[in-house]
């Protein structure tokens, strides 16, 4: 060590040596920086100070960025929806329009850091949309490809003003592809079986339709997508309703309501049991109580297209709307 060093500087750098834990080293390092006398002699030391500083912080943001936030969005209401899409499309606006949530909408890419969770209200069921940064090739943690593979559909937001649209598509998805990703529609979501890639039923939303140059973003990603996938004009700024967003999500997800019925009273309206397309009576019986599955003898239905009361056995499929009397 140079002998011309400060008192203070000297002090910091015993800190340095006796600090245990990288916040620590990390301040220390700042106090050396800030009292290594500055002129010629101690330039190579404080270039090296600096680099080692920066270091630090990078490695401290890193690991505070998997500690600070889960990165498993613990999911809730009738399905998880992971809103997908290239930077600035406009996916947080959205969210924001849609939910609950309070999420960061800007005019510049790379906006958005964090999952945000919002709840997207649909007649009595509600969606999770988690809001999430940009798929792109420039920067993507792997956590943001998790969520997606793991959420039960996608919502891929595409601004339908852009300039370089089918360029943005093009990005999106050869990036989801490199992590076994692929956004599918309704049917070839559904036929997915010990696949390495995730087949994730997806809504394109051709999102900023407010804006002059969006008709022809809209007929593009039309022609692009459809009919295989859905797609879905909205503008979060201009419109006010978004009954049309949650119906589609709906479909998509093959959801189904059947509201249950205590024998002699009236059905519970207030609490739909949500299903899917398929599910049967002995489905629903086991979302009810596990035990009543097991000894469920028959059911009543009142419902489309059957009379009032209906006796149905346990391998019936059920429909949106079913009111169901349990016997066991
Ligand atoms: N005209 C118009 N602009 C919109 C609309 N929605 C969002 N924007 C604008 O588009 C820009 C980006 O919006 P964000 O919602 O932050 O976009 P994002 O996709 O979440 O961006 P990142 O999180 O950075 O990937 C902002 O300047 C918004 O004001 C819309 O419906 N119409
Ligand atoms: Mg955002």
């Amino acid at each position: 060590m140079p002998a011309n060093l400060s008192p203070e500087y000297k002090d910091a750098d015993r800190e340095y040596r006796a600090a245990r834990t990288p916040e620590e080293r990390l301040r220390a390092l700042e106090k050396m920086l800030a009292t290594i006398p500055k002129h010629k002699g101690t330039e190579k030391m404080q270039a090296d100070l600096k680099r080692r500083i920066s270091q630090m912080r990078e490695g401290l943001e890193a690991s505070r960025g998997k500690k600070g936030f889960s990165v498993t969005v613990e999911p809730e209401g009738a399905a998880q929806v992971a809103v997908i899409g290239a930077p600035n499309a406009g996916k947080s606006a959205l969210v924001e329009a849609t939910t609950n949530a309070r999420v960061q909408v800007a005019d510049f890419p790379f906006s958005t850091r964090e999952p945000a969770p919002g709840m997207l209200a649909f007649e009595d069921v509600q969606f999770q949309l988690v809001d999430l940064p940009p798929v792109c090739r420039e920067y993507m943690e792997s956590w943001v490809s998790d969520i997606i593979r793991n959420a039960d559909c996608g919502l891929w937001v595409c601004d339908a003003a852009a300039e370089d649209l089918p360029r943005w598509l093009d990005e999106v998805e050869q990036v989801l592809s490199e992590r076994k990703i692929r956004l599918v529609g309704e049917v070839e979501g559904c036929r997915e079986r010990h696949d390495p890639v995730r087949r994730l039923p997806t809504l394109v939303v051709a999102q900023k339709m407010d804006e002059q140059s969006a008709a022809r973003g809209l007929a593009m990603l039309k022609g692009r997508f459809e009919p295989a996938m859905r797609v879905l004009p909205l503008s979060a700024m201009a419109d006010r309703d978004f009954g049309s967003l949650g119906r589609e999500l709906f479909s998509l997800n093959r959801l189904i309501r059947v509201y249950a019925k205590p024998p002699g009273k009236e059905p519970d309206r207030s609490r739909p049991f949500v299903l899917r397309r398929g599910d049967t009576l002995l489905d629903f019986a086991r979302l009810v109580h596990k035990e009543l599955a097991e000894s469920l003898d028959y059911a009543r239905v009142w419902g489309q297209g059957k009379f009032d009361g209906q006796r149905i056995m346990r391998e019936q499929e059920l429909q949106d709307g079913d009111v169901i009397e349990l016997h066991a």
